[in-house]
Protein backbone atom coordinates (compact mmCIF):
# COMPACT_ATOMS: atom_id res chain seq x y z
CA UNK A 1 0.00 0.00 0.00
CA UNK A 2 1.43 3.69 -0.82
CA UNK A 3 1.76 6.15 1.96
CA UNK A 4 -1.22 8.30 0.50
CA UNK A 5 -3.35 4.86 0.71
CA UNK A 6 -2.54 4.14 4.00
CA UNK A 7 -3.06 7.53 5.08
CA UNK A 8 -6.73 7.98 4.10
CA UNK A 9 -7.36 4.29 5.09
CA UNK A 10 -6.69 5.56 8.32
CA UNK A 11 -8.63 8.69 8.14
CA UNK A 12 -12.21 6.77 6.93
CA UNK A 13 -10.86 4.15 9.71
CA UNK A 14 -11.10 6.61 12.16
CA UNK A 15 -13.93 8.58 11.26
CA UNK A 16 -16.07 4.91 11.47
CA UNK A 17 -14.51 4.34 15.05
CA UNK A 18 -15.10 8.31 15.70
CA UNK A 19 -18.82 7.31 14.90
CA UNK A 20 -19.31 4.41 17.63
CA UNK A 21 -18.32 5.67 20.53
CA UNK A 22 -21.70 5.76 22.12
CA UNK A 23 -22.54 9.17 22.72
CA UNK A 24 -25.11 9.39 19.71
CA UNK A 25 -25.41 5.89 17.95
CA UNK A 26 -28.11 3.80 17.80
CA UNK A 27 -25.45 0.76 18.12
CA UNK A 28 -25.47 1.15 21.93
CA UNK A 29 -28.55 0.70 23.28
CA UNK A 30 -28.30 1.83 26.70
CA UNK A 31 -31.69 0.96 28.20
CA UNK A 32 -34.32 -2.15 27.01
CA UNK A 33 -35.84 -0.06 24.51
CA UNK A 34 -33.03 0.79 22.12
CA UNK A 35 -31.58 -2.22 23.10
CA UNK A 36 -34.13 -3.96 20.91
CA UNK A 37 -33.70 -1.56 18.44
CA UNK A 38 -30.00 -2.29 18.26
CA UNK A 39 -31.00 -5.61 17.51
CA UNK A 40 -33.00 -4.67 14.47
CA UNK A 41 -30.19 -2.66 13.19
CA UNK A 42 -27.82 -5.41 13.67
CA UNK A 43 -29.79 -7.87 11.30
CA UNK A 44 -30.96 -5.56 8.80
CA UNK A 45 -27.05 -4.50 8.75
CA UNK A 46 -25.75 -8.33 8.47
CA UNK A 47 -28.90 -9.42 6.12
CA UNK A 48 -27.95 -6.49 3.94
CA UNK A 49 -24.34 -7.37 3.57
CA UNK A 50 -24.83 -10.73 3.17
CA UNK A 51 -27.40 -10.19 -0.06
CA UNK A 52 -24.90 -7.69 -0.98
CA UNK A 53 -22.27 -10.23 -1.65
CA UNK A 54 -24.88 -12.81 -3.08
CA UNK A 55 -25.60 -10.35 -5.85
CA UNK A 56 -21.74 -9.30 -5.87
CA UNK A 57 -21.50 -13.53 -6.81
CA UNK A 58 -24.22 -13.99 -8.92
CA UNK A 59 -22.96 -10.34 -11.20
CA UNK A 60 -19.54 -12.03 -11.53
CA UNK A 61 -21.23 -15.57 -12.34
CA UNK A 62 -23.20 -13.92 -15.12
CA UNK A 63 -20.06 -11.72 -16.45
CA UNK A 64 -17.79 -14.56 -16.58
CA UNK A 65 -19.52 -17.65 -15.00
CA UNK A 66 -19.26 -21.19 -17.13
CA UNK A 67 -21.96 -21.33 -19.82
CA UNK A 68 -24.58 -23.51 -18.18
CA UNK A 69 -24.57 -21.18 -14.75
CA UNK A 70 -24.96 -18.42 -16.98
CA UNK A 71 -27.82 -19.85 -18.74
CA UNK A 72 -29.68 -21.10 -14.81
CA UNK A 73 -29.47 -17.43 -14.11
CA UNK A 74 -30.98 -16.03 -16.98
CA UNK A 75 -33.89 -18.77 -17.10
CA UNK A 76 -37.66 -17.77 -16.06
CA UNK A 77 -37.30 -19.98 -12.48
CA UNK A 78 -34.22 -17.75 -11.26
CA UNK A 79 -36.21 -14.49 -12.03
CA UNK A 80 -38.96 -15.60 -10.29
CA UNK A 81 -37.47 -16.99 -7.43
CA UNK A 82 -34.95 -14.53 -6.70
CA UNK A 83 -36.53 -11.39 -8.16
CA UNK A 84 -39.71 -11.87 -6.50
CA UNK A 85 -40.75 -14.26 -3.86
CA UNK A 86 -37.10 -13.71 -2.40
CA UNK A 87 -37.54 -9.63 -1.79
CA UNK A 88 -41.28 -10.08 -0.82
CA UNK A 89 -41.05 -12.63 1.80
CA UNK A 90 -37.88 -11.13 3.32
CA UNK A 91 -39.22 -7.62 3.28
CA UNK A 92 -42.87 -8.82 4.75
CA UNK A 93 -40.60 -10.53 7.74
CA UNK A 94 -38.78 -7.35 8.06
CA UNK A 95 -41.81 -5.19 8.14
CA UNK A 96 -43.67 -7.71 10.71
CA UNK A 97 -40.15 -8.08 13.00
CA UNK A 98 -39.97 -3.89 12.50
CA UNK A 99 -43.54 -3.58 13.38
CA UNK A 100 -43.38 -5.57 16.57
CA UNK A 101 -40.07 -4.10 17.67
CA UNK A 102 -42.16 -0.43 17.51
CA UNK A 103 -45.17 -1.64 19.34
CA UNK A 104 -42.64 -3.38 21.73
CA UNK A 105 -40.57 -0.06 22.44
CA UNK A 106 -43.81 1.82 23.88
CA UNK A 107 -45.18 -0.93 25.94
CA UNK A 108 -41.96 -2.58 27.34
CA UNK A 109 -41.52 0.27 29.94
CA UNK A 110 -44.79 1.79 30.48
CA UNK A 111 -45.62 1.79 33.55
CA UNK A 112 -48.81 3.62 36.07
CA UNK A 113 -46.27 6.22 37.47
CA UNK A 114 -43.62 7.17 34.86
CA UNK A 115 -40.79 10.50 35.21
CA UNK A 116 -43.28 12.72 33.47
CA UNK A 117 -41.74 15.39 30.82
CA UNK A 118 -42.76 17.50 28.18
CA UNK A 119 -40.59 18.17 25.19
CA UNK A 120 -41.42 21.26 22.65
CA UNK A 121 -39.28 21.27 19.76
CA UNK A 122 -38.76 25.59 18.37
CA UNK A 123 -36.92 27.04 15.44
CA UNK A 124 -34.23 25.80 16.57
CA UNK A 125 -34.04 24.48 20.35
CA UNK A 126 -35.88 22.27 22.61
CA UNK A 127 -38.24 23.68 25.55
CA UNK A 128 -38.51 21.03 27.91
CA UNK A 129 -40.76 20.96 30.72
CA UNK A 130 -40.63 19.00 33.52
CA UNK A 131 -44.07 17.81 35.24
CA UNK A 132 -44.03 17.12 39.02
CA UNK A 133 -45.87 14.96 41.12
CA UNK A 134 -47.90 17.79 42.58
CA UNK A 135 -49.18 18.96 39.07
CA UNK A 136 -46.81 21.88 38.95
CA UNK A 137 -43.72 21.98 36.16
CA UNK A 138 -40.46 23.65 35.91
CA UNK A 139 -39.42 24.92 32.58
CA UNK A 140 -36.04 24.20 31.31
CA UNK A 141 -33.88 24.20 27.81
CA UNK A 142 -31.83 22.01 25.52
CA UNK A 143 -30.57 19.33 28.31
CA UNK A 144 -32.69 16.53 29.27
CA UNK A 145 -31.81 14.89 32.77
CA UNK A 146 -33.80 11.79 33.56
CA UNK A 147 -33.12 9.30 36.60
CA UNK A 148 -32.08 5.63 35.63
CA UNK A 149 -34.01 2.81 36.29
CA UNK A 150 -37.38 4.54 36.08
CA UNK A 151 -39.76 4.05 33.38
CA UNK A 152 -39.71 7.62 31.54
CA UNK A 153 -42.64 8.84 29.61
CA UNK A 154 -41.59 12.29 26.96
CA UNK A 155 -44.86 14.30 25.62
CA UNK A 156 -43.41 15.91 22.33
CA UNK A 157 -45.28 18.64 20.27
CA UNK A 158 -43.71 21.56 18.46
CA UNK A 159 -44.29 25.27 18.37
CA UNK A 160 -43.99 25.92 14.94
CA UNK A 161 -42.96 23.03 11.83
CA UNK A 162 -42.12 19.42 12.07
CA UNK A 163 -39.43 18.32 14.41
CA UNK A 164 -38.23 14.88 15.29
CA UNK A 165 -36.90 13.80 18.47
CA UNK A 166 -34.14 11.74 19.00
CA UNK A 167 -31.67 9.89 21.41
CA UNK A 168 -30.30 7.28 19.38
CA UNK A 169 -28.77 5.47 22.67
CA UNK A 170 -32.24 4.78 24.24
CA UNK A 171 -34.84 5.17 21.92
CA UNK A 172 -36.29 5.69 17.77
CA UNK A 173 -36.85 8.53 16.61
CA UNK A 174 -40.48 10.45 17.10
CA UNK A 175 -41.73 13.18 15.08
CA UNK A 176 -43.22 16.34 16.96
CA UNK A 177 -46.16 17.30 14.66
CA UNK A 178 -47.93 20.62 14.68
CA UNK A 179 -51.66 20.18 16.62
CA UNK A 180 -50.45 17.11 18.03
CA UNK A 181 -48.93 15.47 21.38
CA UNK A 182 -46.90 12.26 20.63
CA UNK A 183 -45.41 10.31 23.17
CA UNK A 184 -42.10 8.67 23.64
CA UNK A 185 -41.65 5.59 26.07
CA UNK A 186 -37.92 4.43 27.17
CA UNK A 187 -35.77 4.10 29.63
CA UNK A 188 -32.20 4.88 30.91
CA UNK A 189 -30.08 1.33 32.78
CA UNK A 190 -27.19 3.31 33.91
CA UNK A 191 -25.82 6.64 34.60
CA UNK A 192 -24.15 8.82 31.98
CA UNK A 193 -24.12 11.59 29.22
CA UNK A 194 -25.45 10.99 25.53
CA UNK A 195 -26.09 13.42 22.64
CA UNK A 196 -29.08 13.67 20.68
CA UNK A 197 -30.36 15.39 17.62
CA UNK A 198 -33.31 16.94 15.63
CA UNK A 199 -33.58 14.20 12.87
CA UNK A 200 -36.27 16.24 10.78
CA UNK A 201 -34.96 18.99 8.43
CA UNK A 202 -37.22 22.30 10.46
CA UNK A 203 -35.17 24.51 8.31
CA UNK A 204 -32.05 26.84 8.35
CA UNK A 205 -30.64 25.64 11.59
CA UNK A 206 -31.71 22.34 12.00
CA UNK A 207 -28.10 20.82 11.88
CA UNK A 208 -27.18 22.78 14.54
CA UNK A 209 -30.36 21.39 16.90
CA UNK A 210 -29.03 18.92 19.58
CA UNK A 211 -28.78 18.62 23.30
CA UNK A 212 -27.34 16.95 25.55
CA UNK A 213 -29.20 13.97 27.69
CA UNK A 214 -28.09 13.05 31.54
CA UNK A 215 -28.81 10.26 33.00
CA UNK A 216 -28.21 10.06 37.05
CA UNK A 217 -29.19 7.93 39.73
CA UNK A 218 -32.53 8.68 41.19
CA UNK A 219 -31.42 10.37 44.44
CA UNK A 220 -28.84 12.45 42.32
CA UNK A 221 -32.01 13.19 40.02
CA UNK A 222 -34.52 14.39 42.74
CA UNK A 223 -31.65 16.78 44.44
CA UNK A 224 -30.94 17.99 40.64
CA UNK A 225 -34.85 18.74 40.04
CA UNK A 226 -35.31 20.32 42.84
CA UNK A 227 -32.52 22.70 42.56
CA UNK A 228 -33.96 23.51 38.69
CA UNK A 229 -37.19 24.33 40.31
CA UNK A 230 -35.86 26.59 42.97
CA UNK A 231 -35.44 30.16 41.41
CA UNK A 232 -32.19 31.53 40.36
CA UNK A 233 -30.05 32.47 43.58
CA UNK A 234 -29.73 36.74 43.47
CA UNK A 235 -27.02 37.57 41.32
CA UNK A 236 -23.19 38.23 43.19
CA UNK A 237 -22.31 40.20 39.91
CA UNK A 238 -25.14 42.74 39.88
CA UNK A 239 -24.17 44.42 36.76
CA UNK A 240 -24.25 41.81 34.83
CA UNK A 241 -27.89 40.95 36.08
CA UNK A 242 -28.64 45.07 35.30
CA UNK A 243 -27.39 45.18 31.61
CA UNK A 244 -29.46 41.72 31.09
CA UNK A 245 -32.64 43.02 32.66
CA UNK A 246 -32.24 46.31 31.11
CA UNK A 247 -31.43 45.40 27.56
CA UNK A 248 -34.02 43.53 26.62
CA UNK A 249 -33.33 40.22 27.18
CA UNK A 250 -36.10 39.52 29.67
CA UNK A 251 -38.50 40.73 26.89
CA UNK A 252 -37.56 36.66 25.59
CA UNK A 253 -35.89 35.23 28.42
CA UNK A 254 -37.22 33.63 31.85
CA UNK A 255 -35.08 34.31 35.09
CA UNK A 256 -37.17 32.81 37.76
CA UNK A 257 -36.89 35.19 40.50
CA UNK A 258 -36.22 38.14 38.80
CA UNK A 259 -38.58 40.38 36.42
CA UNK A 260 -37.29 38.89 33.47
CA UNK A 261 -40.40 36.62 32.33
CA UNK A 262 -39.72 36.12 28.55
CA UNK A 263 -41.35 33.10 26.77
CA UNK A 264 -39.81 33.70 23.27
CA UNK A 265 -36.33 31.89 23.98
CA UNK A 266 -34.73 29.12 26.31
CA UNK A 267 -35.51 29.48 30.12
CA UNK A 268 -32.53 31.12 31.36
CA UNK A 269 -32.68 30.22 35.28
CA UNK A 270 -30.41 27.65 35.53
CA UNK A 271 -28.42 28.10 32.66
CA UNK A 272 -25.03 27.92 34.09
CA UNK A 273 -25.42 24.89 35.21
CA UNK A 274 -26.02 23.08 31.40
CA UNK A 275 -23.73 21.57 29.54
CA UNK A 276 -23.95 23.65 26.92
CA UNK A 277 -25.05 26.79 25.04
CA UNK A 278 -27.56 27.56 21.72
CA UNK A 279 -28.73 23.52 21.85
CA UNK A 280 -25.30 22.05 22.01
CA UNK A 281 -23.24 23.86 20.00
CA UNK A 282 -20.91 25.96 22.59
CA UNK A 283 -19.64 24.83 25.65
CA UNK A 284 -20.97 26.50 29.09
CA UNK A 285 -18.05 28.86 30.08
CA UNK A 286 -17.98 32.72 30.34
CA UNK A 287 -16.17 32.58 27.10
CA UNK A 288 -18.68 30.50 25.48
CA UNK A 289 -21.72 32.87 27.08
CA UNK A 290 -19.67 36.34 25.92
CA UNK A 291 -19.29 34.39 22.27
CA UNK A 292 -23.25 33.32 22.23
CA UNK A 293 -23.83 37.10 22.75
CA UNK A 294 -21.55 38.58 20.83
CA UNK A 295 -21.40 36.27 17.57
CA UNK A 296 -24.56 33.81 17.72
CA UNK A 297 -25.84 34.57 14.25
CA UNK A 298 -22.37 33.79 12.99
CA UNK A 299 -21.96 30.46 15.05
CA UNK A 300 -25.75 29.53 14.75
CA UNK A 301 -26.81 31.30 11.01
CA UNK A 302 -30.88 31.93 11.51
CA UNK A 303 -31.03 31.48 14.61
CA UNK A 304 -34.31 33.07 16.19
CA UNK A 305 -32.27 35.74 18.81
CA UNK A 306 -31.86 39.15 17.40
CA UNK A 307 -27.63 39.89 17.16
CA UNK A 308 -26.78 42.42 20.04
CA UNK A 309 -23.61 44.65 18.94
CA UNK A 310 -24.06 46.79 22.11
CA UNK A 311 -22.05 45.77 24.86
CA UNK A 312 -18.78 47.16 25.49
CA UNK A 313 -15.65 44.18 26.24
CA UNK A 314 -16.23 44.72 29.71
CA UNK A 315 -19.78 44.94 29.52
CA UNK A 316 -20.12 41.72 27.43
CA UNK A 317 -17.59 40.01 30.07
CA UNK A 318 -19.88 41.13 33.04
CA UNK A 319 -23.67 39.71 31.29
CA UNK A 320 -21.95 36.43 30.53
CA UNK A 321 -20.05 36.27 34.22
CA UNK A 322 -23.85 36.71 35.43
CA UNK A 323 -25.10 34.43 33.19
CA UNK A 324 -22.52 31.24 33.78
CA UNK A 325 -23.55 31.79 37.42
CA UNK A 326 -27.01 30.67 37.44
CA UNK A 327 -26.79 27.36 38.08
C1 LIG B 1 -36.36 38.39 20.45
C2 LIG B 1 -36.12 37.41 21.46
C3 LIG B 1 -34.76 37.35 22.13
C4 LIG B 1 -34.07 38.36 22.78
C5 LIG B 1 -34.48 39.81 22.92
C6 LIG B 1 -32.89 37.75 23.34
N1 LIG B 1 -32.86 36.41 23.04
FE1 LIG B 1 -31.48 35.08 23.66
N2 LIG B 1 -32.36 33.62 22.58
C7 LIG B 1 -33.54 33.78 21.84
C8 LIG B 1 -33.81 32.56 21.13
C9 LIG B 1 -34.97 32.30 20.20
C10 LIG B 1 -32.78 31.66 21.47
C11 LIG B 1 -32.59 30.23 20.95
C12 LIG B 1 -31.71 30.29 19.74
C13 LIG B 1 -31.38 28.95 19.19
O1 LIG B 1 -30.63 28.19 19.85
O2 LIG B 1 -31.86 28.62 18.08
C14 LIG B 1 -31.90 32.37 22.40
C15 LIG B 1 -30.81 31.78 23.02
C16 LIG B 1 -30.05 32.39 24.00
C17 LIG B 1 -29.02 31.75 24.80
C18 LIG B 1 -28.66 30.27 24.75
C19 LIG B 1 -29.59 29.54 25.69
C20 LIG B 1 -29.39 28.07 25.86
O3 LIG B 1 -30.30 27.41 26.37
O4 LIG B 1 -28.35 27.53 25.50
C21 LIG B 1 -28.51 32.69 25.63
C22 LIG B 1 -27.41 32.50 26.65
C23 LIG B 1 -29.19 33.93 25.34
N3 LIG B 1 -30.14 33.70 24.36
C24 LIG B 1 -28.90 35.15 25.97
C25 LIG B 1 -29.54 36.35 25.66
C26 LIG B 1 -29.12 37.61 26.18
C27 LIG B 1 -27.99 37.85 27.15
C28 LIG B 1 -29.97 38.55 25.63
C29 LIG B 1 -29.94 40.06 25.82
C30 LIG B 1 -28.68 40.71 25.49
C31 LIG B 1 -30.91 37.84 24.78
N4 LIG B 1 -30.60 36.51 24.81
C32 LIG B 1 -31.93 38.42 24.07
C33 LIG B 1 -34.32 34.89 21.79
C34 LIG B 1 -33.98 36.15 22.29
CU1 LIG C 1 -34.78 19.86 12.72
Amino acid sequence: MSHAIKKMFCAVALLVIAGCDGGQSAFSGLGPVSSRITLLIWIMFIGAALITALICVLTLISIAGPANWRHKLTGKKSIILGGIVFPVVTLTALLIYGFLVLKAGGTLVQAENPVHISVVGEQWWWRIIYRHDDGQTTESANELRIPTGRPIKIELSTADVIHSFWIPAYAGKVDMIPGRINTLHFMADKPGIVTGQCAEYCGGAHALMSFYTVAMTPSDYDAWLAKERANAKPAIDNQGEQLFLSSGCGGCHTVRGTQADGRIGPDLTHAGSRLSLGAGILPNTTEGFAKWISQHQTIKPENLMPPFDIFSESELQSLSVYLNSLE
